[in-house]
């Protein structure tokens, strides 16, 4: 390395979640053009455009502080990198010629513009072929899914994403889809960042009603087989939490298996599902005892980023919005990370409205929705509201039980089942389809 090229300046933009020989080589040739300062994508810029990273913004600048070809690091905090480079100015920027397609072609194309203007260069070296950050992860993830991993992951999402994608798995399959599904759409990939232990489709698949006649036991064991096919977080609806001398076991069997999360609902007595239209009976409990429940959570969790959401069921009940926004403060001041307020009405105005009101409280926390009855709402329009977490709470047992009871009426009707082979999966698909 000459003294004279030291002195150009090199920016590398790198995520550097998973370093590895690609990562090594770009790092080597922006080295051998000057001083190189690393833009370290945050989670927050990352989670833009793909999953959260394994290690955190400390952990990877670590990593990078002792590469001999970095000689500073920043944080980019964007995945457009217009924002740094009009920043510092660099004489070069080096990427890997892979971004010349797919999500990152627009974020190129905006880096030589922006270079124009103090006649900067890109240099693009050959992307080192068969290795990447995104191969490499599909491989250990099964290895990163330890209880203790799992439980994390939630927090860090909750910090990274402008709002945390939760769907409802009542079983090891449905756990499947919600892991392995992505979409594309404008260059971007969308997946659900978790799931959804639903108390009443884990009682609709077993045939019972949603009042707790399904036990907290065999919800868990039932759970347990979704985690052993998943690694994504898990949140589990805890109803009302039951008795408060039992919630630390609670607590302690749900920690033990990786769940992130519990939900707690501020009801007392016999537990009728919130959507149904005559909640006569159903009985709201005093703020302060319910506090107590989520003290005792807090006290009993060994896990730092283990959490409790309070859900509040006051708009359920018709008790208003004076009446929610009461125990928001209380539930908060009690220790919750999180509140669930929860809604019947065809709109999410009333949810809106609350939302408007909290978020001007000092002890405002993270707001949780589950549209079910207001399902036209947009998640951005959540976001815009203040909500950090949508749980799409029942969805994947709708679609199938109408399936399922379709194809039987079929069989019934045709006295075969060659009629219904069109509208289901081919035998072929389903036994390929864990391999
Ligand atoms: C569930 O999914 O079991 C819930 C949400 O608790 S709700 O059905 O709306 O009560
Ligand atoms: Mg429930």
């Amino acid at each position: 390395m000459t003294i004279k090229n030291k002195k150009k300046s090199v920016y590398v933009g790198l995520a550097a979640d998973i370093l590895h020989e690609g990562h090594i080589n770009i790092l080597k040739k922006a080295s051998s053009l000057g001083k190189v300062t690393v833009g370290l994508l945050t989670d927050q810029a990352i989670a833009s455009y793909k999953n959260i990273p394994y290690l955190s913004f400390t952990q990877r600048k670590i990593v990078l502080q002792n590469i001999k070809y970095v000689d500073k690091i920043v944080p980019q905090k964007t995945l457009d990198y217009v924002p740094n480079l009009k920043l510092f100015k660099p004489d070069i920027v080096v990427h890997g010629d892979d971004w010349k397609k797919g999500i990152q072609k627009k974020t190129r194309e905006r880096v030589l513009k922006i270079l124009k203007k103090w006649s900067g260069k890109l240099i693009e070296p050959k992307y080192t072929k068969n290795i990447s950050s995104t191969k490499i992860k599909s491989q250990i993830q099964e290895i990163t899914a330890s209880p203790e991993n799992r439980i994390s992951r939630l927090k860090r999402l909750l910090n990274a994403k402008k709002i945390v994608r939760i769907l409802e798995s009542h079983n090891s399959l449905t756990g499947l889809i919600i892991e392995n599904l992505k979409v594309t759409k404008n260059n971007l990939s969308y997946d659900f960042d978790g799931m959804w232990s639903s108390s009443l489709t884990d009682s609709l698949t077993r045939g019972k009603p949603d009042n707790q006649s399904v036990d907290y036991s065999t919800r868990i064991s039932g759970l347990n087989e979704i985690l052993d096919v998943t690694t994504k977080p898990l949140i589990f609806d805890g109803d009302n939490g039951g008795q408060i001398e039992h919630l630390s076991f609670l607590v302690r069997s749900l920690e033990r298996s990786g769940v992130s999360a519990i939900i707690l609902e501020d009801k007392i007595g016999l537990k009728k599902n919130s959507l149904f239209k005559n909640q006569k009976g159903t009985k709201q409990s005093n703020p302060n005892t319910f506090a107590k429940k989520i003290k005792k959570i807090c006290s009993s969790r060994q896990s730092k980023d283990f959490m409790i959401f309070a859900r509040i069921e006051s708009f359920i009940l018709e008790k208003g919005l004076i009446d929610a926004l009461k125990r928001a403060e209380i539930y908060s001041k009690a220790g919750a990370d999180g509140i669930l307020i929860h809604s019947k009405e065809k709109t999410p105005n009333e949810i809106f409205s609350f939302a408007e009101k909290f978020k001007k409280s000092k002890n405002f926390i993270p707001l949780i929705a589950v549209p079910s009855t207001y399902s036209k709402v947009y998640e951005k329009d959540l976001i815009k509201n203040g909500f950090k977490i949508v749980i799409y709470a029942n969805h994947l047992l709708r679609a199938a039980y109408p399936a399922m009871e379709y194809a039987a009426k079929k069989i019934l009707l045709n006295k075969r089942s060659y009629e219904i082979e069109k509208k289901i999966s081919s035998v072929n698909e389903v036994i390929n389809l864990i391999k």
